[in-house]
């Protein structure tokens, strides 16, 4: 597979894992169709592909992403916005992605820029992070799930204060909050996600995917649905050789070897 696009570079390792660098240094990686086309591009293409079993995404020291690009969106008309259907496709395509998805933020992440931070599975911060809904200085609102998404992350009270207020939450606060796992260094952020996707994608695929989905379960499920949805993907793993191999494994004193695609 070619990984030619001009607004993402694309690192890949031999551990299963690539490494998706937003790239419009000149716009603060702010996110445009183009960018975000080739984003679901590339994730369409990641699914499909079985080297890559984790994915790391990031941006620069000083930004992950800006925000939506304010530029390409300022003279659009209602219309546009309706019949383009604006960014609904490129929120489906990272949501839709199986596999994990890391967001490894350094600097700001604003607007669009967090709200494709949360639609990550999760976020690893550097000490540098920068958090925000500035939309309503902007005379709008947050239009990719950050509205939404922020709230079951921190909470009411902070969404409330950051999407009324623009105000930024720095690392420790978002770490504090929950809306990142963890916290590092600027310099130390890049190996940090890497050794992680690397841990991720030695796992067996099969077990990942399934942790996934049960994480995910619990934003849309009662708790009781969650509870039985959890039971019976439990239950399910047991008809693949990956349960065979990690238990024994851990039996026999050994590390597995998992053979699941
Ligand atoms: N869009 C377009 N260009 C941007 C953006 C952006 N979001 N952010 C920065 N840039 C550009 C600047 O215009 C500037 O370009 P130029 O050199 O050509 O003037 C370049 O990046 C560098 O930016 P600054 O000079 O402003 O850098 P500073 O270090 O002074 O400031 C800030 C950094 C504080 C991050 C500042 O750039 C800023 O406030 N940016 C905008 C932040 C913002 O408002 N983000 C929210 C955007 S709206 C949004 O995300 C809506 C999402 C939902 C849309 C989906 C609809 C369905």
């Amino acid at each position: 597979m070619a990984d030619t696009y001009s607004t993402l570079l694309i690192e890949r390792h031999t551990d299963g894992y690539a490494v998706v660098t937003l790239n419009r240094p000149e716009a603060l990686n702010a996110l445009n169709s183009q960018l975000l086309g080739e984003l679901g591009d590339f994730l369409e293409a990641a699914e499909r592909d079985d080297s890559i079993r984790a994915v790391v995404l990031t941006g620069s020291a000083k930004a992950f992403a800006a925000g939506a690009d304010i530029k390409e969106m300022s003279d659009k008309s209602y219309a546009d916005m309706y019949l383009e259907n604006f960014f609904a496709r490129a929120h489906d395509r990272v949501a839709a992605f199986r596999k994990p998805i890391i967001a490894a933020v350094s600097g700001y992440a604003l607007g669009g820029g967090c709200e494709l931070a949360m639609l990550c599975d999760f976020i690893i911060a550097s000490d540098t992070a920068k958090f925000g809904q500035p939309e309503i200085n902007l005379g709008v609102a947050p239009g990719i799930g950050g509205s939404q998404r922020l709230t079951r992350a921190v909470g009411k009270a902070k969404a409330m204060d950051m999407c009324l207020t623009a105000r930024m939450m720095d690392a420790a606060e978002a770490e504090r909050s929950g809306l990142v796992s963890r916290v590092v260094a600027v310099d130390a952020l890049l190996d940090e996600a890497r050794k992680v996707a690397a841990k991720i994608a030695a796992q067996s695929p099969l077990a990942v995917i399934a942790n996934k989905e049960l994480v995910n379960a619990a934003f849309d499920t009662t708790l009781s649905q969650g509870l039985q949805f959890e039971r019976r993907l439990f239950h399910s793993l047991f008809a693949f050789d990956d349960q065979k191999e990690g238990m024994a494994a851990f039996v026999e004193k050994r590390k597995p070897v998992f053979t699941s695609r």
